[in-house]
């Protein structure tokens, strides 16, 4: 999407905006939304990041977005009306509404640009996985007392591995693009692991997992940094909904301890960096470790198995179909995401002995500390 295929200066008037907008660039690299950023043309008034919301994904914007204000006003109460630039912010309509839909049906949602921020697509550093870490414990932290009822699910089943599965073996079946006499190999992983991958399932059937307020996209570039890579908060809200936190430490995982990009054609530079993995532990577990129960700590590892296996089956379903659903560069663009996906699965599965080693140990290490706290104040 190209700033010049919209009138974006005339859209971001519909908003409660100060200033004028003096420049709009292409922002961001998410596979699902379009983002602009809009620099203000007084240097002393707010920039605005301005998103058209791809609502053939989100069929309900209006839940969507009460999803978003309520999230955003939870997570306010906490942080203080001090904290204002340390999370995501919207902006109503002139008319009061959160979102502003144009004549060609095309919805708009305004947020303050967050000064000073930037999010990556790869780590590079151990600093930037632990300070993701501590962004989404804290997240999931702050949200653990909303009442869950109050969201709508903006995406049924989202990560739920066995509708996933079964919209694959349907989008294998009706081969539409006929595409699956290429993919014989990736069907294959995929229909060996399948029975393996329904345990967060199972486990929630049983009732021994809670159901908590979770992001659903914990992808690296949806925390902002600011310049020395301190957390500022976590961004790109659409699938905050109730969910495993399983499914948040998977994802987070997914993206973070990949050497390479998520759509990495040569495979060979796909591996797991441990340093990174205990980084991002070290972070979510300290942050986190306050709430979680002891099954949800062990479902941790089934997570991070878990989400590059459903991110592999969810591009190769979209490559069967036609590649309606993801943003894509080139034709084969989701094949080789799912490659690479399912390469980093088959990785993440070769490493999974130590990495659980690494949470339980980092699980054991900040228990002692809150035993420590706790003792400490019993004797104050
Ligand atoms: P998508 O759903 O398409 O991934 P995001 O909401 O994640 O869209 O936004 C895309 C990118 O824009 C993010 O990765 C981040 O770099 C940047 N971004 C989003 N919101 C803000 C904000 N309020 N302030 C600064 N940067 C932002
Ligand atoms: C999409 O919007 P973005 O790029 O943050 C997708 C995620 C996938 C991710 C894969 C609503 O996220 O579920 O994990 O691509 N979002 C939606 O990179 O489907
Ligand atoms: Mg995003």
């Amino acid at each position: 999407m190209n700033t010049h295929d919209f009138d974006i200066a005339a859209i971001a008037l519909k908003f409660q905006i100060t200033g004028e907008v003096s420049e709009v660039r292409n922002y961001g690299n998410g596979h699902i939304n379009d983002t602009f950023l809009l620099k203000n043309s007084n240097p002393a008034g707010p920039d605005y990041l301005l998103q058209r919301i791809n609502h053939h994904v989100f069929k309900d914007v209006l839940g969507l977005m009460e999803n978003i204000a309520r999230v955003t006003a939870h997570l306010q109460s906490k942080l203080g009306a001090d904290n204002n630039q340390k999370l995501l912010q919207l902006i109503d309509t002139k008319d009061g509404n959160t979102f502003y839909r144009d004549e060609g049906d095309n919805y708009w949602r305004l947020y303050f640009f967050i000064p000073g921020s930037k999010s990556y697509d790869i780590a590079e550093t151990a600093r930037q996985a632990y300070e993701a870490g501590t962004a989404f414990g804290r997240f999931q932290s702050m949200l653990s007392d909303m009442d869950p009822t109050l969201l709508s699910e903006t995406i049924v089943d989202f990560h739920n591995i066995e509708k996933r599965l079964k919209d694959f073996h349907e989008a294998v079946k009706a081969d539409k693009a006929g595409r699956v006499e290429t993919v014989g190999a990736e069907i294959a992983t995929i229909s060996h692991h399948e029975q393996a991958m329904s345990t967060i399932n199972q486990w929630g059937r049983a009732g021994l997992l809670p159901k908590r307020i979770t992001h659903n996209d914990t992808k690296l570039n949806n925390v902002l940094l600011d310049a020395d890579d301190n957390a500022i908060c976590v961004i790109d809200l659409d699938t905050v909904m109730t969910g495993y936190v399983a499914s948040d430490f998977g994802d987070a995982i997914r993206t973070i301890t990949n050497t390479a990009a998520e759509d990495e054609p040569d495979l060979e530079k796909i591996q797991v960096n441990v340093d990174l993995f205990r980084a991002y532990t070290e972070g979510y577990i300290k942050t986190a470790i306050g709430f979680l129960t002891e099954k949800e700590i062990e479902s941790l590892s089934l997570g991070m198995l878990l989400l590059p296996y459903m991110q592999g089956v969810r591009f190769l379903t979209d490559y069967l179909q036609g590649d309606t659903y993801y943003k894509i560069a080139y034709p084969e663009h989701n094949l080789t995401r799912t490659k690479a996906q399912l390469c980093l699965f088959e990785k993440l599965h070769e490493k999974s002995p130590e990495l659980r080693q690494i949470i339980a140990d980092t699980v054991a290490a900040n228990k002692e500390i809150l035993t420590g706290i706790n003792t400490q104040l019993s004797h104050n």
